[in-house]
């Protein structure tokens, strides 16, 4: 990695506090991935990407820029990708899932605020985050009040740009979004200083659907008995698709896919088929948040799907059919989005029989309801959904923590007696 320490100055960043990040990072990527047995072949690839995360990506974005190309950063599922590519630029999802930069945000915003949101901006003011200062612009949304919030501190040191999600999926609330995906693409174009034309969009926008139909097979081979991956490494490969290139990625997901359906008709799993099978469902687990995933594993259990936007809340939507033009491909795109099942809509509905048919599709024994601490929206929407799985015989764990390990031991004695419970 010392080779890039010259890039990661000229981005601005605070070395020191840049290594020891790493440090911490690799030492739980190690515990964490390195240890497991019987891992697909195919993720390889993925161990090599997450080793060059700050490296040799960081260099591919660089060159990008200099050849006269921009990248964008975003946070939330909302943020139309395709728009982005459309006009030669890079996308890349910020991570934000470590407790590393939080004491950065001490006295700038409350405690009481959701550890995404807070590690958002902890990145940016602890300077340790390459694709933050890679980034033209950072794209927020007003998904949540933290958030929203956080995107105007943000501002006050990067280039920030807000798109508003209405709250309803009213005819006036799809108005609107569509308004907004329309601003976004001029504000992109001006960035760009190129006009997306209607060829560049519908290219763009297959790009992205191949991509998500890749993980969509991908997360489909995870329904067999024995599962052929484990949840760690399936979670791996969600949190990689915000950032690596898209059609580079593409292909390994689909090679990746090949590899476990022939697991699976050899048989061949990461755990026993025996093992309590676990659908997760929550909010996000950005990059490097595998705290549950290993929890649940190292209790005996193997998560088998994520109901989360690092998972099918990303992959299962897809664009409808348009007329072509570039405003009906923006008109697509903007239902795609409000597709999307957010607890931050009122009413959503949906989402509770997403998760029903999710963990009968993956076969799972159990579902945990997770949310981040202070996150209101699906903190509450949990009590619904708990009923609702209820209601179908499906047992529920509804967990709330953070990214910090102080809980762990609590964690672990809880999922311990849930997975023995289902067990039993
Ligand atoms: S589409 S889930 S990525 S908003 S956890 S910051 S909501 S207080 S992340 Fe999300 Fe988009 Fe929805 Fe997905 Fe706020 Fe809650 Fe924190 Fe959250």
């Amino acid at each position: 990695m010392s080779d890039y320490r010259q890039m990661w100055a000229d981005l601005g960043m605070d070395l020191d506090r840049h290594d020891q990040l790493l440090e911490i990072i690799g030492q739980a990527y190690s515990q964490v991935y390195l240890t497991q047995q019987n891992r697909p072949e195919g993720m390889k690839y993925f161990d090599f990407v997450i080793s060059e995360a700050h490296g040799l990506r960081i260099q591919e974005l660089v060159e990008h820029k200099k050849s006269g190309g921009i990248v964008v950063g975003s946070f939330c599922v909302f943020v139309p990708e395709d728009v982005i590519l459309a006009a030669g630029g890079i996308p890349v999802g910020l991570c934000a899932g470590a407790e590393f930069p939080i004491g950065d945000t001490e006295g700038i915003i409350p405690r009481n605020t959701c550890p995404l949101v807070r590690a958002s901006l902890g990145f940016k003011l602890s300077g340790v985050c390459p694709y933050i200062q890679a980034s033209n612009l950072m794209v927020g949304e007003t998904t949540c009040d933290g958030k929203k919030k956080m995107y105007e501190i943000l501002a006050e040191y990067h280039p920030t740009y807000v798109m508003e999600v209405p709250q309803k999926k009213t005819a006036a609330g799809r108005n609107l979004f569509y308004s907004e995906v329309l601003a976004f693409k001029d504000r992109v174009q001006a960035e760009a200083g190129k006009r997306i034309t209607a060829t560049d969009l519908s290219q763009a926008t297959a790009k992205l659907e191949a991509k998500k139909q890749a993980l969509r097979r991908f997360h489909a081979a995870r329904a067999a008995s024995p599962t052929p991956v484990s949840g760690r490494d399936a979670l791996l490969v969600s949190q990689i698709a915000f950032y690596d290139d898209i059609d580079r990625f593409t292909g390994k997901v689909n090679e990746l896919a090949d590899e476990l359906e022939q697991r699976k008709t050899r048989g061949e799993g990461a755990f026993p088929a025996s093992t309590p099978r676990i659908l997760f469902a929550g909010t996000p687990l950005p990059l490097p948040d595998w705290k549950i995933h290993s929890i649940v594993e190292a209790a005996g259990g193997v998560i088998v799907g994520e109901e989360s936007c690092v998972g099918s809340r990303y992959y299962s939507t897809s664009t409808p059919a348009s007329d072509g033009t570039l405003e009906g491909q923006l008109k697509a795109i903007a239902a795609r989005h409000l597709d999307t099942h957010c607890a931050c809509f009122t009413p959503n509905e949906e989402r509770a029989q997403d998760i029903i048919d999710m963990a009968r599709a993956v076969k799972a024994d159990g579902v945990m309801l997770y949310s981040l601490a202070f996150c209101q929206t699906y903190a509450a929407e949990a009590v619904k959904v708990e009923k609702a799985l209820r209601k179908e015989g499906i047992p529920t764990l509804t967990l709330e923590s953070d990214f910090s390990m102080n809980d762990a031991a609590q964690l672990a004695t809880r999922v311990g007696a849930f997975l023995e419970m289902i067990a039993g």
